[in-house]
């Protein structure tokens, strides 16, 4: 087992529907501690270089104007394989095919409003990680 740190985002849709902490909470039971925390609205500038993997992509406009639209939660986790563990706590990116007790299946509207973002390697996570905190507001766990 190696510890590692991801990157993870309630987004918008699951923050109006005051899940913060019903998602926090199922980090927090599947042993994923939480080592940086920030409640914000993405500029559209940063939102555009964090998905600049899926610039080409036509859902591209959707998802920057959604992500901007309502605050967020950002947040470092960090655990035993925080990675893929935070990926399997997720559930797949369509709501409709995430497996029953995880998060996208309860609180995922559609593809783009999933309710959740998490690093797909520990190298996403840290250019993720540089984008959105400044080295202080990371704790070591
Ligand atoms: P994941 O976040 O599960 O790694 P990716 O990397 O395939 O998924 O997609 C990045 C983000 O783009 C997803 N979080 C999702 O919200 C959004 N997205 C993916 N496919 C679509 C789609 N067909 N329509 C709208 N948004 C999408």
């Amino acid at each position: 087992m190696s510890t590692e740190r991801t990157f993870s985002i309630i987004k918008p849709n699951a923050v109006k529907k005051n899940a913060i902490g019903d998602i926090i909470n199922i980090f927090e039971s599947k042993k994923l501690k939480i080592a940086g925390a920030k409640l914000c609205m993405m500029s559209k500038e940063k939102c555009e270089l964090f998905y600049a993997e899926h610039k080409e992509r036509p859902f591209f406009g959707e998802l920057v104007s959604f992500m901007t639209s309502g605050p967020v939660m950002m947040m470092c986790l960090v655990g035993d394989n925080a990675v893929l563990k935070n990926r399997e706590i997720m559930g797949a990116t369509d709501p409709k095919k995430a497996d029953a007790g995880t998060i996208r299946a309860k609180h995922g509207d559609s593809m783009g409003e999933n309710a959740v973002h998490g690093s797909d390697s520990v190298a996403s996570a840290e250019r993720e990680l540089a984008i959105f905190f400044d080295k202080h507001e990371l704790v070591n766990m």
